[in-house]
């Protein structure tokens, strides 16, 4: 399928497990997301908080469906609706949305997972997912970006324990595998994405800095990899892609999150289904 994606931007995300797309919303995109979230009370309201095992927590708010909320619309546009079907080579499916408001000082850490070794738990079969983690504010070493293992997602799945309210990868195992891969600092303006695999390992530190870091993930499952059971997130549901200028038209005016009726608490999780 053609789409945003260059052939070369499909073969390196097949090697690498991830993709940077230096901003894929522009300035005026970002601050609009940005400064609705800040603001919005149901956001707020809906997050939720979870031990980290560093003596911190991570805080973070998750829907299951895109609605026409300016989050919705960022989920829903083609510049990641048609990437996301360009790397799953298969229609995608909105999995879920978080918000993750690691603020700052007090912004908890992410123990080392895959997001395939939560949802196998959900009853996906494969882990052709794809994540999108938008940077919302700057992401830096200082304020905890995302950090990767570059091709740790052909590694297959690893076995997942139970960290604090987080469950992380096998430890022993994740410090071999860094033995012979790469690890990157994901550092990101407002506006710059990753999209990383299923099986990619990744993490983040607490945040001591004074600066937050907010950053949105949308998840794409495949319409062929539908979980076979009913889980905390959807099976199947078709996807209404917008055109990327719905981003720009999306009404802000009046909160974003307050006519969400699908806020997941994170209250009905197991150690397996931390949702993330
Ligand atoms: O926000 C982070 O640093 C990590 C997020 C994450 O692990 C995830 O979305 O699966």
């Amino acid at each position: 399928m053609t789409g945003p994606l260059t052939s070369e931007q499909l073969g390196q995300y097949d090697e690498d497990g991830f993709l940077v797309r230096r901003g894929l919303f522009d300035a005026e995109e970002i601050r609009r997301l940005r400064e609705s979230a800040k603001a919005d009370q149901a956001l707020s309201a809906h997050a939720f908080a979870r031990g980290d095992g560093e003596g911190g927590s991570v805080k973070l708010a998750l829907w299951n469906h895109p609605d026409n909320s300016i989050y919705g619309l960022f989920a829903r546009c083609r510049r990641m609706t048609d990437a996301a079907e360009q790397i799953l080579r298969d229609e995608p499916y909105h999995y879920h949305t978080k918000m993750i408001m690691k603020d700052a000082v007090t912004g908890g850490a992410w123990a080392w997972h895959q997001d395939y070794g939560y949802w196998y738990h959900n009853g996906m079969l494969s882990p052709n997912v794809v994540s999108v983690f938008i940077a919302v504010d700057p992401a830096t070493r200082e304020n905890g970006c995302l950090q990767v293992v570059r091709g740790s997602h052909r590694l297959g799945r690893i076995d997942h324990i139970k960290v604090d309210d987080q469950v992380g990868a096998d430890q022993d195992r994740v410090d071999a595998i860094l033995q012979s891969h790469e690890l990157i600092y994901a550092e990101m303006q407002p506006g710059d994405a990753v999209f990383f695999h299923g099986n990619l390992l990744h993490r983040s530190d607490q945040n001591h800095s004074s600066k937050p870091r907010w950053s949105m993930v949308c998840c794409y499952n495949a319409r062929s990899n539908s979980p076979y059971c009913e889980g905390p997130h959807p099976q199947y549901t078709p996807l209404l892609r917008v055109d990327d200028s719905a981003v720009m038209d999306a009404d802000i005016s009046d909160g974003t999150g307050d006519d969400c009726t699908n806020w997941h608490r994170g209250q009905d999780s197991t150690a397996q289904r931390i949702p993330t």
